[in-house]
């Protein structure tokens, strides 16, 4: 059986999402070890897909439960697909987690929710553009109308491959490289690239989980303080600000703003 994962910001529209695609399909329980609610269902129509519905958070850092249970369960369970809920109203905030979603290097393709409201709003996105900047596919959706499921639903079934990482700054890329180069065959090749910016951000969860010999520790560090001479700046903020630079080129590009149009017109 195929396994979608429905992930999302709080709020991003996963429940209603989750209902119209399960119906009556669905079942509780709780993820195991914790008593963070789980929800699990059947795509209507297509009973040989399970769909997954993870606990909304905004990041993929280790400080909530919510965000260990989806992290753990991305990086463990691997879904065949990610189908990731994103706000349109607040699609900037939202993309910080999109981002996230693809460096654990599962197939991923968004859902754009609210489209309703945001037609309302008079603000506009260029969905193309944002697909094609992200590299992967955007479906525009408002779960609570209905509009478009259809849509996406066809594209859940399309053989998922796997799409390329958000490529950052250049002398990151190349930190990360070394870190990845030393990882080959301690974890999973799609997962390299998760692992080496965890360990790039001196992630304590998996710096320990990986038990890697003292000289490629000592590897990585010195990687990873020459990155930090370089912008003056520590790991982990120098990744948390390489995906807003990157979130902001893309909004620029795909989103305009009323009030933009409004000025160009006057
Ligand atoms: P969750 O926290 O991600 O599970 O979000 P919910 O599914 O609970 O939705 C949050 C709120 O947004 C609810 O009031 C929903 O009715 C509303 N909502 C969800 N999807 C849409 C949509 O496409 N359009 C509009 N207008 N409201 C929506
Ligand atoms: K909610
Ligand atoms: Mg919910």
């Amino acid at each position: 059986m195929a396994v979608v994962t429905l992930a999302g910001n709080p709020n991003s529209g996963k429940t209603t999402l989750f209902n119209a695609l399960t119906g009556s399909s669905q079942y509780v329980g709780n993820w195991p070890g914790v008593t963070v609610e789980k929800k699990e269902g059947q795509l209507r129509n297509h009973r040989d897909i399970s769909i997954v519905d993870l606990p909304g958070i905004y990041s993929l850092s280790p400080y909530t439960l919510e965000e260990v249970v989806a992290r753990r369960y991305l990086l463990e369970q691997q879904p065949d697909l990610i189908v990731n809920i994103v706000d349109s109203m607040n699609i900037e905030r939202n993309l910080y987690l999109t981002l996230q979603l693809m460096e654990t290097g599962n197939p991923i393709i968004i859902s754009l929710n609210m489209l309703d409201l945001l037609k309302k709003s008079g603000k506009k996105i260029n969905l193309k553009k944002l697909s094609y900047m992200l590299q992967v596919p955007v479906i525009g959706i408002s779960a609570l109308k209905h509009e478009n499921l259809d849509k996406l639903t066809n594209h859940m079934l399309d053989n998922q491959e796997n799409y390329p990482y958000p490529q950052y700054d250049e002398r990151i890329e190349s930190a990360l490289t070394m870190i990845q180069a030393t990882l080959h065959t301690e974890v999973p090749e799609n997962e390299e690239r998760w692992y080496a910016i965890k360990l790039f951000e001196r992630d304590e969860d998996v710096m320990q989980a990986l038990e890697l010999n003292p000289a490629k520790q000592e590897e990585i560090e010195q990687t990873i303080t020459t990155a930090e001479k370089i912008f003056s700046d520590n790991s982990d903020s120098i990744i948390v600000n390489a995906r807003y630079d990157y979130i902001a080129k893309i909004v620029d590009m795909c989103v305009i703003n009323n009030d933009d149009a409004k000025m160009s017109f006057s």
